[in-house]
């Protein structure tokens, strides 16, 4: 029999996620694992093996194995076509792949930067304002990718919901403790998340995921008031 893929990385990591909920959306659960893997063994000889940068997500299936993310996505949709998440139209296809590229470019580095002052003794306001900038920059570049309806692009869930659902998630449950309002001038991006995040694809992991958030918060904590 044919060994399963496993997904190693936890799904606090929003790149991790993405994947765990393209996954899901094609029904892929019981050809892909995820045994987690945490913020330690992605440093071990053994996991730089498979990513030489370190970094969550990565794919092991027998001997072949693979990382980032959107190679990731992508290779899975190749392997099992069922239930496509890239649109046929090329142009549709192509605006997918931009809003993940956007967040990929241009989101992340300032998400994963204004993280950084999560739970700290004392903020770097300058370091903040500016990536608070950034941030705000793509989401606005966001906001003018959408389409407007249900799905961020076109009329069928695609990558480009999994992904951004994943960013977005995460950013905004950090995103009041630094005055950031994610939806406030954006009421494209606003009525997507509210309808997405009731569909069960992603309102099924909302208890997990808030209670990986609540213990990288404690573990900031425990952290901060040590050193
Ligand atoms: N471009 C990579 C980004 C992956 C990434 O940055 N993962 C983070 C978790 S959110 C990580 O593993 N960080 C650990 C580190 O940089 O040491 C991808 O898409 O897979």
């Amino acid at each position: 029999m044919e060994s399963k893929i496993q997904i190693l990385g936890e799904r606090l990591s929003p790149f991790v996620e993405r994947v765990y909920l393209q996954v899901q959306a094609k029904g892929l659960g019981n050809r892909i694992d995820f045994p987690g893997a945490d913020w330690d063994q992605i440093k071990t000889p053994e996991y730089l093996k498979i990513n030489p940068y370190g970094k969550m997500p990565a794919l092991k299936w027998g001997d072949f194995t693979l990382y980032e993310s959107t190679v990731i996505m992508e290779f899975l949709e190749d392997q099992f076509p069922q239930k496509p998440m890239l649109p046929k139209d090329i142009k549709e296809r192509a605006r997918v792949r931009l809003v993940i590229r956007v967040l990929d470019m241009y989101y992340h580095v300032h998400t994963v930067a204004l993280l950084s002052q999560v739970m700290v003794k004392e903020r770097n306001q300058k370091f903040v304002d500016r990536h608070m900038a950034g941030a705000n920059q793509a989401l606005d570049v966001l906001e003018g990718l959408a389409s407007g309806g249900q799905f961020i692009i076109g009329g069928k869930m695609t990558l480009a919901d999994t992904t951004l659902f994943a960013s977005i998630f995460l950013g905004q449950t950090f995103a009041p403790g630094f005055g950031l309002d994610y939806f406030a001038y954006r009421p494209k991006l606003k009525a997507w998340y509210e309808g997405m995040k009731e569909k069960p694809l992603f309102s099924s992991s909302n208890e997990l995921r808030n209670k990986q958030v609540a213990g990288f918060v404690k573990a900031r904590m425990k952290k901060r008031d040590k050193g």
